[in-house]
């Protein structure tokens, strides 16, 4: 079996997924329009004691004297923890997501921009070294005293060990590739094969008998670079239009340079571009969601989705790249990685994910690869493990899971701030299935081509953007629709296998793309086939 290196940024494992082989707050209003967040007080909750604030992981460094990065989680969250989000969903269901999201991003900003300064005046400290909004959360760097004197503070819910090295101050604008301007080719079958996981998904029907190609929809592609000057990504690859790309300015003062293409959170460059051999991962993902088939063979579930290139590391920087991904305009992100053993910090992605999802952005990956290397429930690892992130494994032709494909479920009953979903029964996972592969073609980085045949490489990194795609097909007929409405269409459309109803093998069943296309346009109030 031919194996991929992971990339492993720093002291985080993180693994690409192809082995081959509280309390609410009180709301400002918008007018005479209802609060965002419905209040309840009978659920607010006091905080935790002092001292089970602090994670173990930080107890045990400053009861060793050490002066460590903390990350700091405000008490003011726009969700709380438990059932904010099922109540917001409540709440908005029928609401629009673009016209819902920037009423939620200035409430996330507002809440985390009052709630820090007052625990930095607290501390007395000037600054954070990283500052969040997704959720209301930062990172300094605290001594003994320091910590213990945050954890005595009503304005701190949590404080959990900081894990990421963060980029240099110095960051690299520079690109190897600017694109030139060229008119977006019309988008053809004409003429191309097409790879068997788009055609068995049923996209290609979506394509011709709903002209829905996925125009439109933007996707994040939280992974590790591609290679977008390849034709077949090219006319497909977002461009961040408030930014003059490589004169090392950062003109659209979002405070990354030159972020024209996505950004590299993890290092601080501009460039999200790679050919080289041993890190084709993300190409392969690109491709997947929107590989447009300009050199023969049409790879893309949604072949005129547009591209947005992201890589990040632990959970702050996946935090940032969840919050660029909003505030640029990203519908989707596919996250083809997971990261095992992340304790309680898996509540801090939890809650950045509910709050990116009421913000509009579908979060969805492949469930992972550990059936064999991992026990339950820590097969399907973070951030698949989040409820409200979909978590996409793997089946073969004959529609059968593939020896490899994670198992749900998953628990949350050990992470502080959560416990729900504890085992036996647990949150089950995975929530859909695609196709893993091996045998279809997928895009080759380093030239212009394809890896074609394709007989080994494989894994649940190319089930994630199978569902990145379709989620990309069900947005583009229905832009308006919540991101959380996208999870349930892929979920009730999917078609069901092994056990009647969900299970903890294939979830809801094999995604159908024409299906979910279809039920998205129903809802739009358009008839299918006009
Ligand atoms: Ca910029
Ligand atoms: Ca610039």
């Amino acid at each position: 079996m031919h194996h991929l290196s992971s990339r492993t940024p720093r002291q985080l494992t993180r693994t690409h997924l192809l082995t081959i082989g509280a309390a609410c707050v009180c709301l400002g209003c918008f007018g005479s329009a209802p609060p965002l967040v419905p209040r309840d007080e009978s659920r607010a909750v006091a905080g935790l004691a002092p001292d089970a604030k602090i994670d173990p992981a930080v107890k045990a460094a400053i009861d060793s004297g050490k002066t460590i990065p903390v990350i700091l989680l405000g008490h003011d969250q726009l969700l709380e923890r438990l059932h904010g989000l099922e109540r917001f969903e409540r709440a908005h269901d029928d609401d629009n997501r673009l016209q819902l999201r920037p009423r939620v991003v200035a409430e996330l900003k507002a809440l985390a921009a009052r709630e820090q300064r007052d625990i930095l005046r607290l501390l007395g400290k000037p600054r954070t070294e990283r500052s969040l909004w997704i959720a209301n959360a930062m990172v300094l760097t605290l001594t003994p005293d320091e910590v213990r004197r945050a954890a005595t503070l009503a304005d701190v819910e949590f404080i959990y060990p900081s894990i990421e090295q963060f980029a240099e101050q110095e960051p690299v604008g520079k690109l190897s590739l600017v694109l030139p301007r060229e008119a977006r080719r019309p988008f053809s079958t004409a003429g191309k094969r097409i790879a068997w996981n788009v055609e068995r998904l049923g996209a290609p029907r979506v394509w011709t008998e709903l002209g829905n190609r996925g125009e439109g929809a933007v996707i994040g592609i939280l992974d590790g670079g591609a290679n977008y000057g390849h034709p077949d990504l090219r006319s497909n690859v977002w461009r961040n239009a408030r930014e003059i790309p490589s004169n090392g300015v950062d003109d659209d003062r979002n405070g990354y340079i030159d972020d024209y293409y996505g950004y590299d959170i993890a290092t601080g460059h501009a460039e999200v571009r790679d050919t080289t051999p041993q890190r084709q991962h993300g190409t392969w993902t690109s491709g997947i969601v929107a590989g447009d088939g300009t050199n023969g063979i049409i790879t893309g579930v949604a072949p005129r989705a547009s591209l947005m290139l992201l890589i990040a590391g632990g959970p702050i920087e996946n935090g940032l790249a969840y919050e660029y991904a909003i505030e640029n305009g990203a519908d989707v992100m596919s996250m083809s990685f997971s990261i095992p053993n992340l304790g309680n910090l898996r509540g801090l992605w939890r809650m950045m994910s509910d709050h990116a999802v009421a913000a509009g952005l579908v979060l969805v990956g492949g469930a992972g690869n550990f059936q064999q290397s991992a026990k339950v429930p820590a097969q399907v690892q973070t951030p698949k493990d989040i409820p409200s992130v979909i978590a996409v494994g793997g089946v073969d032709t004959a529609s059968a899971l593939v020896f490899f494909s994670s198992l749900g479920p998953v628990e949350w009953g050990s992470v502080a701030l959560y416990g729900d979903f504890a085992m036996p029964a647990g949150l089950l996972k995975p929530d859909v299935v695609a196709y893993p592969g091996p045998n279809y073609p997928v895009l080759a980085a380093g030239d212009s081509g394809y890896i074609d045949p394709n007989p080994k490489i494989q894994g649940n990194s190319f089930s994630g953007p199978q569902g990145a795609g379709v989620a990309a097909l069900i947005l583009s007929a229905n832009p308006s629709l919540a991101a959380w409405r996208v999870k349930r269409i892929l979920e009730e459309t999917a078609r069901d296998l092994e056990t009647p109803g969900r299970d903890v093998r294939t979830g809801w069943g094999l995604i159908d793309a024409f299906a979910a296309a279809q039920r998205a346009r129903a809802l739009a109030g358009v008839s299918a086939g006009r």
